[in-house]
Formats: C-alpha cells, structure tokens, sequence
C-alpha cells in the first residue's frame, strides 16, 4: 500500500524550537538530579568548574544539538515519545518523554546511542544525557489553535457574529461534494444560518472564510462552507498537524462500542476517550438530532464542530463532529449522517481516483492485490481503504468487488 508523508514538519518545527529556546533556559536552583522526573543519566557526570570548562561544554553540546535535529524528528510526539529536548546550563543532554507514554530500556539505549554517534560524527567531546519524563505544559497544549491558518486545516478556531454577540467554535475538515466542490464543516448548532460568514480565528474583515452553503438534517449537527483554500491536515494540539488520511463512514452499530476516538477542540485541546454508545437522541435550540455517538472524551464550549477521529495503525481517520455534551458524556454526529445530510465526504491527502490505488489511471491487477486485501474489511480495521468503497458505506464488500469489476482491465 501507498506510504504516505504523515507529519507537516513546518508548524511542528516552529513548535519544537521555541520548545527548545524555552529548555535551555534555567534557574540557578534547578538540578536534574533532583528532577521528580528523571529516568536515567548515561555518561558521567559534566565538571563545569572554571568558564573555560563550560564554554567548551557549552559549544560541544550546541555542535551535537545542532547535528541531531533531523535524525531526532523520529522520536518526536506524537510519532514517538519525545516531547523536548536540548541542553542545559548543568551541562547535560536531556530528552524529555512524554509521561503518558509507555518507554522501553531499548529506547531510552537507542535514543544514547544516537545522540553517541552525533558526537562522535561531528568530533565532540561526549555527551551526558539525562532522560526525564513531564507532561505538556498547557501553552504547549493549546498551541496552534488560535492561529491563522491559510489554507485552512481542521482543528482551528473560527468566529461568527450571530444574535448581536462574537461566538466562536472549532473548524471540522476539509471536505468536497460529489461536484468536486471545496471547503469544511463545522457544527449546525455554531452555522446555523445560511449566509452566514465565517471567520478564522477571529472577526475581520481579512479573516473571512466562506459562508454558510447547507445546513445538516435530523442526524448530523453540521453544515457546509464552501471554501477553495483547505488542506486536508488536522491539528491535533501541541501546533502539530496531522495528514487526514482516511474516513470511517460505516453506519454506527454496537461494535463501535469501546473503540478509542479522539477529538481536537479549540477549548479543550487533544483529547482522546472511548464510545460509549449508539443511538443517542439530542435536543440543541429546539433542534433534535438522532442517530448520535457518545464518547467519555472530555470537552467543553468552543470545541463544537470539531473533528472526531481515530488513529488507525497510525493513519488519522476521520469518524465524525463533535457537538457538544451532557453532563456524563460528550456527544458526535458520525460521518454517515453527515454525508447523507450534506452530501459532502472529507478530502484525504492521498485521494486517488476509485479503484486506483497506485493513481496510474488504470485499474488493473496492481490495484486487485490492494483490493484483495481491503475485501470485507471495515473502515475500522488496517487495511482498509476508502478508495475501493465505491459507495462510500465504510465497508469494502460485494457491492464495491462489482464496480471494481466493472473498471478493471487486464
Ligand atoms: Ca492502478
Ligand atoms: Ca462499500
């Protein structure tokens, strides 16, 4: 199957610098050592006793820091553990995991060793690291949500003016209608009037993005902005974004039960948590909506319209709106509504013809192997891929072998 550029480095790296600017400062009563969240230190312990001394330290660190920049995107979150690192004032190397995540011995050792060899290539002196683990500080968190964004990406803050007052909600995706036509969703309960303008992040005349074009049924608290100017990525917090890879748009039964959701909200951040059920009946401004999802993740105002989805061995897929919550569950419109109701589908980063799965205009036995593997898988499961569901139903079954049929040449 395709391999697929995941991360954005651009926001990401912005992100990671200001990251590091902020680790190396230091206070004079700071010491790893003491660190609640020290893991290990590997190599011996730094001797900073004469300026000769750090300056010399200083400058070796700073050549190894440099070097690493490239290889350690690897280790960086949310592809691996890593939420920081840098150098500090003791003199020491230090990589930061992220607390919630699990890590191995082998690679806290591969991590050394890496950082070892950077040494070694760019005739440094040795390096002593100290591996710690924290948590995301809270402006980490919330970067990137308010930002200006052109194109426009899923997960932003957007603004309308309605009823006299400034109201804001979180951008969904970037979806297109079976004309090809751009632009997102968002909430029907935040875009409730047609015509009504759009703004990202905040109100001005420079930040409008579109007015409402549709507005979602009974099923799906969502409706339609036709904008040309999307890219298919969503925000997942810490100003990293995240290709959209894919959508699962199966109607809800009992099975999604337990599975693992998450949701990027402009007032709550990342969150994840599970579904808890199906067939949820929710009134909003005398609107009622059915057919609901709800879900234990955490929300709060603001992060209506978001999107919901799940990583699927680390593809992002796209399931569905965040729309609000009561007082024990949050609550989603799935995709299926919304693709009923607004007859729109989220735009993928790699989004080939139907049948195509390798885009060289012909489907043929390249294409069967891939659609072989997608037969009878849903779009929870790890091979699917939407680009063999031909009625867009989140399943690869019968219906879609006979129109793969239909377009297949030998
Ligand atoms: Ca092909
Ligand atoms: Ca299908």
């Amino acid at each position: 199957m395709k391999k697929k550029e995941k991360y954005r480095g651009k926001r990401g790296l912005e992100n990671h610098e200001f990251i590091l600017s902020l680790h190396n400062v230091s206070t004079s009563t700071y010491s790893v050592k003491e660190d609640k969240g020290l893991i290990e230190i590997k190599g011996k312990s730094p001797v900073l006793s004469s300026d000769e001394q750090k300056k010399n330290c200083y400058s070796n660190l700073h050549t190894v820091d440099k070097a690493l920049h490239e290889d350690m995107k690897q280790y960086l979150y949310p592809n691996g553990p890593v939420i920081r690192y840098g150098w500090n004032i003791e003199g020491y190397y230090t990589v930061v995991f992220y607390e919630n995540m699990e890590i191995s011995q082998s690679q806290i050792n591969e991590i050394y060793d890496l950082i070892s060899e950077t040494a070694i290539k760019t005739s440094a002196d040795g390096v002593t690291v100290a591996f710690l683990k924290d948590d995301f500080s809270k402006e980490e968190v919330y970067a990137g949500y308010d930002n200006k964004e052109r194109p426009v990406i899923g997960a932003i803050k957007i603004s309308a003016f309605k009823n006299l007052s400034v109201k804001s909600a979180t951008l969904g995706f970037p979806v297109k209608d079976t004309n090809d036509n751009k632009g997102y969703v968002t909430a029907k309960h935040f875009a409730s009037i047609l015509g009504l303008y759009i703004y990202q992040p905040s109100i001005s005349v420079l930040n409008k993005i579109g007015e409402v074009d549709s507005l979602g049924g009974s099923n799906a608290d969502a409706s339609f902005i036709e904008y040309n100017d999307v890219s298919p990525e969503i925000h997942v917090g810490h100003g990293i974004t995240v290709d959209l890879e894919d959508y699962i748009a199966c109607t809800p039964t009992s099975s999604w039960i337990n599975k693992d959701v998450r949701m990027s909200g402009t007032n709550t951040g990342p969150v994840t948590g599970y579904i808890d059920g199906i067939n949820h009946i929710s009134t909003v401004n005398g609107n009622t909506y059915y057919n609901q999802v709800t879900a234990t993740y955490d929300s709060q105002n603001g992060d209506s319209g978001a999107p919901v989805y799940c990583f699927v061995d680390s593809e992002l897929r796209i399931i569905g709106i965040h729309k609000g919550s009561t007082s024990t569950h949050a609550i989603f419109s799935a995709l299926k509504y919304i693709y009923q109701d607004l007859d729109v589908l989220p735009i993928k980063k790699v989004d080939y013809p139907k049948g195509d799965s390798n885009n060289d205009g012909v489907v043929d036995f390249i294409d069967f192997v891939d659609f072989a593997a997608t037969y009878n898988q849903n779009a929870f499961a790890i091979p699917f891929d939407s680009t063999f569901d031909f009625n867009d139903d989140g399943v690869v079954d019968f219906i879609d072998h006979v129109e793969f049929a239909g377009l297949y040449q030998s």
